[in-house]
């Protein structure tokens, strides 16, 4: 208790702050040096266009130690570095998980660190997923030495609702100290089951032994259609805080639901196309620090980027309370929400009535104007403020509908807020420092985060399997209001948000947990031309289809097959199984673009055809017509061996789909160069 007292005065002493300024933005540039190089940037999803890579980033409870982790430049192979909390220099040996394709989630732990990502089952492994696509696995390590490893997909996990595997997971990891347990919430592709070649997202949770923990009301196997953003956070107890973005337009609060249906808090109306939202939660490699837990309270705050919405209309996919939006704006603006408690969001919800002109009038800006925003991410100081901070890019052009822009770089911003959501102060900005990791609240009460030194070019589609950005040293960067220090040599409380989550105090050893952490996740669509002819795209419709469909309610989603742009790889997802059970249907859309390429360093998923696929069966007379126009047109002539699938399934469960988790530059085939382009905008920046 004394410990909860301490950090209520620590609290209480910050909230008393004034708006923090460009003064209190301190960097501590190439302070960390790595044993092995690192890749700092990540093509998105679709575009291409660059992503910082992230570094998970996290501080134990008692303060004393801190671990980064990051993907070693080969791809494969994921390092976790001790450095010391107050230089940050490297402290220890670094710990290497041989076989690891992603840093997708840390936890500092007083004796060692827990860290999740994803690898290939060893060969022979009985119903391991094909091709050595990687399985979501979650290491415990203590003082140095791995103490337990826990497979959180693949064979033996939600086996009956169909097994899972993340060649991206784009989630995140947190623990609660109070309830002693880990929560893990990330991307999946199915590869048996109803839901086969489609892509969703899954939370399960771990004990602190490492026992993989079946909780009803907050484990979950299959959840938002496609995910295309994750944001988690710890709480005192499971259900943990989560939202996800879908590939259906809309953006939930989803710790009741833990996945997409009405029951859960509509948080924000996204124009959705092709299985992309728009990067609300940083697109490929972000889902980390986008939701936050304030100290010693059971409020948290989420930040997001978004075009806004207008012309509400119903998602005829979906049916009834679920809707589709037009984009309000050309480039995409910040965004925060405050929740009273996880369940809970303070104001209203985001509208689901049909025939609304505003679709976004809930929405709380944190900028306005032109500018493109993204990477946008949020941290707490304690229990009564928070940092918003993003990146802006200035008269962005915008190629893609619901991906991200490119154009120039014009800074990091950093904006306080108090737990009502409100501005303090004005956005500063920084042009040579990136939030590229999670962000911590240190014991001090500062927020640090991980980004590499470099010269960031927003301008252009970017090759992330050139060597050009590997590097071994590591900057961290330190944001703290007014009377919090630089140089920490004090270890009073410990908020510690974004990977691990928990808000320790303590004193000499003595400690007393709460708070959490947080984060999101993203994946992938397909775009689509509105100039490809709808003729040619029909037709390829119907011929993909055909063969493919059964619906018994009405509810049908169709999936066109990816074609890849490959140079490594072709991807070829095949949608099984068929059973269309539900009323509540979901769907899952998407139109698989011309163009799914995965990387080299990843695996071609082509999910088997399970037995039992039941027969097909007509199509009904007005399941295409139910088709959004928009998909259609999505769908290349051309368009490969993909099958389009129509499946219900209850309780909002969406069926997610795309090509693949990865673009890399240049995919772009001709059939997409006729979206006509954004109209570059000038002016204003992003800041209100
Ligand atoms: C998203 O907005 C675009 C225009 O930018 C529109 O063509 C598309 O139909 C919208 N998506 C949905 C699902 O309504
Ligand atoms: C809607 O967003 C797309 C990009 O997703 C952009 O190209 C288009 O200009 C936007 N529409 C409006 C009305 O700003
Ligand atoms: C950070 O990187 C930039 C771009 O490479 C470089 O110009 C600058 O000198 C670096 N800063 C420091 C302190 O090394
Ligand atoms: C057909 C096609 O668009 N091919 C492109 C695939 O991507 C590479 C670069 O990643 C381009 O060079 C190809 O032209």
């Amino acid at each position: 208790m004394r410990g909860t007292f301490i950090l209520s005065l620590l609290s209480a002493a910050l909230g008393a702050s004034a708006a923090i300024s460009q003064s209190n933005l301190k960097t501590h540039v190439d302070v960390l040096a790595l044993d092995y190089a690192f890749n700092a940037v990540k093509a998105a999803y679709w575009t291409g266009y660059p992503h910082h890579r992230r570094t998970p980033f996290a501080v134990s409870p008692d303060g004393k130690s801190a671990y980064i982790a990051y993907l070693d430049s080969s791809a494969t192979d994921v390092h976790v570095q001790q450095l010391d909390p107050t230089t940050f220099a490297a402290t220890g040996t670094t710990v290497t998980v041989s076989g690891g394709k992603e840093a997708g989630g840390l936890v500092a732990h007083n004796d060692g660190f827990a860290l999740l990502t994803n690898e290939a089952m060893p060969s022979g492994t009985t119903n391991a997923p094909p091709s050595d696509t990687p399985v979501p696995v979650l290491y415990r390590y203590t003082s140095g030495k791995q103490t337990w490893k826990t497979w959180l997909g693949g064979p033996g996990v939600h086996e009956s609702e169909g097994l899972s595997a993340s060649p991206d997971m784009n989630g995140d990891l947190v623990y609660s100290e109070s309830a002693e347990l880990y929560g893990a919430y990330f991307v999946v592709t199915d590869y048996s089951g109803d839901a086969s070649g489609h892509f969703g997202d899954s939370v399960e949770y771990v004990s602190a032994s490492g026992k993989l923990e079946t909780i009803p009301g907050a484990s979950s196997a299959w959840g938002c259609s496609h995910n295309t953003g994750i944001a988690f956070e710890a709480a005192d107890d499971a259900p943990f805080a989560g939202i996800c973005a879908e590939d259906q337009g809309a953006i939930w609060l989803n710790t009741k639901t833990q996945g997409m249906s009405t029951d859960g808090v509509k948080i924000s109306n996204e124009n959705t196309t092709n299985g992309a939202s728009g990067e609300p939660m940083g697109g490929m490699s972000g889902s980390y620090s986008a939701l936050a837990r304030f100290a010693d309270t059971t409020k948290y705050i989420f930040a997001w980027v978004s075009r806004g919405a207008i012309d509400v209309t119903e998602n005829a996919w979906m049916g009834t309370g679920y809707t589709n939006v037009q984009n309000r704006t050309n480039g995409r603006n910040v965004a925060i929400s405050l929740f009273s408690d996880k369940y809970t969001k303070v104001g209203a919800q985001a509208t689901s009535e049909v025939g609304t002109e505003d679709g976004d009038s809930q929405v709380n800006w944190v900028t306005s104007g032109s500018n493109d925003c993204s990477n946008a991410h949020a941290a707490t100081f304690g229990s009564s403020n928070a940092l918003v901070t993003w990146e802006e890019i200035s008269n962005p052009t915008c190629d893609f509908i619901a991906m991200g822009c490119r154009g120039t770089f014009a800074g990091t911003y950093f904006q306080q807020v108090d737990s009502t959501g409100s501005k303090v102060g004005e956005a500063f900005s920084a042009d040579d420092v990136y939030v590229a990791g999670d962000m911590v609240t240190m014991s001090d009460g500062r927020i640090c985060w991980p980004y590499v030194n470099m010269t960031w070019d927003l301008s252009q589609s970017i090759d992330d399997s050139s060597s050009a950005a590997t590097g071994k040293k590591m900057s961290i960067a330190c944001l703290g209001l007014d009377g919090t220090t630089d140089s920490s040599t004090t270890t009073a409380a410990s908020l510690t948000s974004s990977a691990s989550a928990k808000v320790v105090v303590s004193e000499s050893a003595s400690e007393v947990p709460k708070t959490v952490s947080s984060e999101t996740t993203v994946k992938a669509p397909s775009q689509t031309t509105e100039a490809a002819s709808r003729a040619t795209t029909v037709g390829a419709i119907s011929q993909i289809t055909e063969p493919a469909v059964e619906a018994t309610s009405g509810n049908i989603a169709a999936i066109g097959g990816g074609s890849a742009n490959t140079s490594s790889s072709s991807v070829i997802e095949i949608a099984t199984a068929v059973t269309s059970s539900a009323a509540s249907g979901i769907v899952d859309v998407t139109a698989s673009g011309p163009d799914s390429e995965l990387p080299a360093a990843t695996t071609i998923y082509t999910p088997d055809t399970p037995s039992g696929v039941p027969a097909v069966s007509e199509v009904p007379t007005d399941a295409w017509s139910a088709i959004p126009s928009s998909v259609v047109s999505a769908i290349p002539s051309g368009t490969p061996t993909g099958i389009a699938r129509g499946h219900g399934r209850k309780h909002g469960q969406g069926w997610g789909h795309h090509g693949t988790g990865h673009h890399s530059s240049g995919h772009h085939s001709s059939e997409y160069d006729e979206v006509p382009e954004s109209e570059p905008q000038v002016g204003g920046a992003c800041k209100s």
